[in-house]
């Protein structure tokens, strides 16, 4: 089927403390230095109106019931593609994106139970159908992850039961079984070093060596 964008859509997936953050930074770096175009961004909180939204999610300070929070992500999701992802794409960036729709899956999904079936019609709603091209999961057991974050700062999600956090990181291999073709599976557990050159080596071999990514391998 023919691509809708000329650009790239990748977006980074996993439980808390797995490293995406760490990893698109220092990709971000090397994009620039290769001067290739590019946009990161994360869900939630890619747009002024998005960090607002993000504020009232992750602030310890509030009671949010699942359903509120469900519909707070998925407003953050709608002005982030609308005003952000969608027009980068149509401008031919690669966009890479810090957690997306897959995480409303895995966390208010598979974390708080809400049925699965309205979690996809709402992300279809607040995405216009918009799917990434790539999925990466940053893969590492849950309470190892939530011990790599720094003691005491915890935020209102990171603050939920281990039991919580097992379910998440159980949803994500779900939904990696039920799609290889558009996830790809990372042990993030590794050395720093180590995840950056398997996050290159899997960007240019799942986008392709003709891809405008693919100098990425030629200078690890
Ligand atoms: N959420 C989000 C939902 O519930 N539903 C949704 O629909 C969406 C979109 C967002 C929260 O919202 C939830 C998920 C989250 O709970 P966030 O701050 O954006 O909040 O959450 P995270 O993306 O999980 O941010 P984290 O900081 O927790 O995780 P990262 O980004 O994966 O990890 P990072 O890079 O910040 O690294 C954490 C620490 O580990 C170190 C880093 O230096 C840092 O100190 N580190 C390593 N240490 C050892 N070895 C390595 N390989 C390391 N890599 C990084």
């Amino acid at each position: 089927m023919k691509k809708a964008f000329p650009g790239s859509f990748v977006t980074l997936e996993g439980p808390e403390g797995a490293g995406k953050t760490t990893q698109v930074k220092l990709l971000a770096k090397e994009l620039d230095s290769l001067g290739i175009k590019h946009v990161v961004t994360r869900d939630p909180g890619g747009t002024p109106l998005g960090r607002k939204i993000r504020r009232i999610l992750l602030s310890n300070e509030n009671t949010v019931v699942p359903m509120a929070e469900l519909l707070l992500y998925q407003a953050d999701r709608a002005q982030h593609v609308e005003e952000l992802i969608r027009p980068s794409l149509e401008d031919g960036c690669i966009v890479l994106c810090d957690r997306y729709t897959d995480s409303t899956v895995a966390y208010q999904g598979y974390g708080r139970n809400i049925d699965l079936a309205l979690i996809d019609q709402l992300n279809q709603m607040s995405t216009g159908g918009l799917r990434p091209d790539l999925t990466i999961l940053f893969d590492i057991e849950s309470g190892d992850g939530l011990s790599r974050l720094h003691p005491g700062g915890h935020d209102r999600m990171e603050k939920e039961a281990i039991d919580f956090h097992h379910r998440v990181r159980g949803g994500y291999h779900k939904l990696a079984e039920a799609e290889p073709q558009r996830w790809r599976i990372l042990d993030a557990s590794k050395a720093l070093s180590v995840v950056q050159d398997e996050f290159r080596r899997i960007l240019v071999e799942s986008l392709g060596k003709k891809h405008p990514l693919a100098p990425l391998l030629k200078d690890s």
